[in-house]
């Protein structure tokens, strides 16, 4: 058993971080254009994110652009059709973006959208269906804006919810013929990571012993913004699916030591926990009594509780990148980076350029663990490995370890398939390099297609094919098999067969 025919191959970006444009077509400022770059940043820190203070968001608002590496992105805003024909040499089925929330509500709580946001989506789906490429739109990518978080406090205020339903159901409205796959949060478990971005949380405006309740609590509203969101696209566009996303941070015991065992399943469970409210409609009891036990004091309503149990989603996505290890004591231990997250190394794995434990088989063992559970289908949204690329002297870009990964990572999806998981599709994180979500470096590089920019914005921006741009051709046009192939080659070699 291998993939279905109509298996769904592509890749996945996200607006903020391609798009540029950041003062064209009526944009508002987005809360992932107040990230400053650092492009000397140790690469295990994510302070940009995890640590934002209202000063700096401020600060940022009159600040030079320059120092703002997704407000240029790589300027998708004025080359997507170049992007898209090389997207479609590659054969892409589907193509997974965001629609920029800032482009449509520039401030967020208006009564009535920016006509040339909503012009420009237009266009690039115009652009996609000229190929047959199926759009998958995510609806929130780290990209809220900005005003919410400065005048409302994000997430954490419960009208912010309503903001979010109209920008929803614009976007359904508008584009129910084009879209029928459809995301509510990207990696809505990473509220408590980077609770800015997430959610517009500016922690620092909250004693420190209310942040948790702040923070779960604009979880529970984003939880219910997307069963309101769920039910908006079923009845708007009744052909249409919706799913929830997943950071999928796969944590494995450090050692068989029973504490280390019990470390990991905690982490497992608490990573997982928004996919199993959103899948089952009902929060799991365990997660409310450890909520309960950190001192979280959530306000739910009879109504949200209702609504998220009759909108559960259609199927779970997710994102896959590495693993990590949890032991009972973790004091003196060596840690390495997983994303935005820290954890404790794995003797068996080998790590990426930042730190990010390359892991298969994990992959496999994600998959089986989470049809397992929710026994609805699944689509892995991102996966890929961020590294450096250094073009040579005639432009050739030589990344065999871009394809190493994927090969071994298509081939360990095959085998959940022939376990008998239902997966849609794969979109490989990003199939263009882009500006780093968590760092917001370019040089941190996952893309097929090598775009000429540096950290500080200086090159021609021109787009190149690397050597996995013809490998990732291969593999969609031969279903699969190719990645199969170079992974058993690359087994054989290792093996010295
Ligand atoms: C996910 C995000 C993406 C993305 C990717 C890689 O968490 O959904 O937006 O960029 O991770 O992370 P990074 O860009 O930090 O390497």
């Amino acid at each position: 058993m291998s993939f279905r025919e109509d298996f769904l191959w592509g890749g996945a970006i996200a607006a903020n971080q391609v798009e540029g444009g950041f003062r064209e077509g009526g944009k508002g400022i987005s809360v992932a254009d107040v990230i400053i770059g650092k492009p000397k940043l140790d690469r295990r820190d994510y302070s940009g994110h995890l640590a934002i203070t209202e000063a700096d968001v401020r600060a940022a608002l009159t600040a030079p652009d320059d120092n703002y590496p997704k407000r240029r992105g790589i300027d998708f805003y004025h080359r997507f059709r170049q992007d898209i024909a090389l997207f479609a040499e590659m054969g892409f089925r589907v193509l997974r973006l965001s629609i920029a929330w800032s482009r449509i509500f520039p401030r967020g709580d208006e009564e009535e959208p920016n006509e040339e946001g909503l012009a420009f989506y237009d266009e690039v789906f115009a652009e996609l269906k000229k190929y047959g490429i199926q759009p998958m739109v995510t609806l929130s990518h780290y990209e809220m804006p900005v005003t919410l978080a400065l005048e409302y406090g994000g997430f954490a205020d419960r009208r912010v919810i309503g903001f979010f339903q109209r920008f929803c159901r614009v976007c359904f409205k508008r584009y129910r013929e084009q879209i029928k796959l459809w995301l509510s949060f990207n990696e809505i478990d990473s509220v408590e990571r980077h609770p800015f971005i997430t959610a517009g949380i500016l922690v620092d405006r909250y004693p420190e012993e209310d942040r948790l309740s702040v923070i779960y609590n604009a979880l529970h509203h984003q939880l219910v913004a997307a069963a309101c969101a769920t039910r908006d696209c079923h009845c708007l566009i009744p052909d249409a699916k919706m799913g929830c996303m997943l950071t999928k941070l796969t944590t494995y015991p450090l050692t068989c030591a029973p504490e280390d065992v019990a470390a990991a399943q905690e982490k497992n469970l608490f990573n997982q926990f928004p996919a199993d409210v959103q899948m089952t409609g009902v929060y799991p009891p365990l997660i409310l009594n450890r909520l309960n036990r950190m001192g979280v004091r959530l306000k739910m309503t009879a109504e949200d509780l209702a609504l998220i149990k009759e909108n559960p989603a259609d199927f779970l996505s997710f994102s896959y990148y590495m693993s990590l290890c949890a032991a009972g004591e973790e004091s003196g231990k060596d840690t390495t980076a997983g994303n935005t997250v820290l954890g404790l190394k794995n003797p068996y794995l080998q790590e990426s350029e930042w730190g990010w434990q390359i892991d298969p088989l994990g992959l496999r063992t994600s998959l089986v663990e989470l049809y397992d559970r929710y026994r609805k289908p699944l689509f892995v949204v991102e996966n890929g490995i961020g590294a450096e690329d250094h073009p040579e002297a005639n432009g050739r870009i030589r990344d065999d370890y871009r394809i190493a990964y994927f090969a071994s990572h298509i081939q360990a999806m095959r085998q959940a398939v022939e376990m008998g998981v239902d997966l849609m599709g794969y979109t490989s994180w990003a199939p263009i390099d882009l500006i780093s979500a968590g760092t917001s470096q370019m040089s941190k590089r996952y893309g097929f297609i090598y775009v000429d920019q540096d950290d500080f914005g200086g090159g021609t921006l021109e787009r190149r094919r690397k050597d996995s741009f013809e490998f990732y051709r291969q593999v969609i046009a031969s279903n699969g098999e190719a990645a199969e192939a170079e992974a058993e080659r690359r087994e054989k070699i290792h093996a010295g067969v």
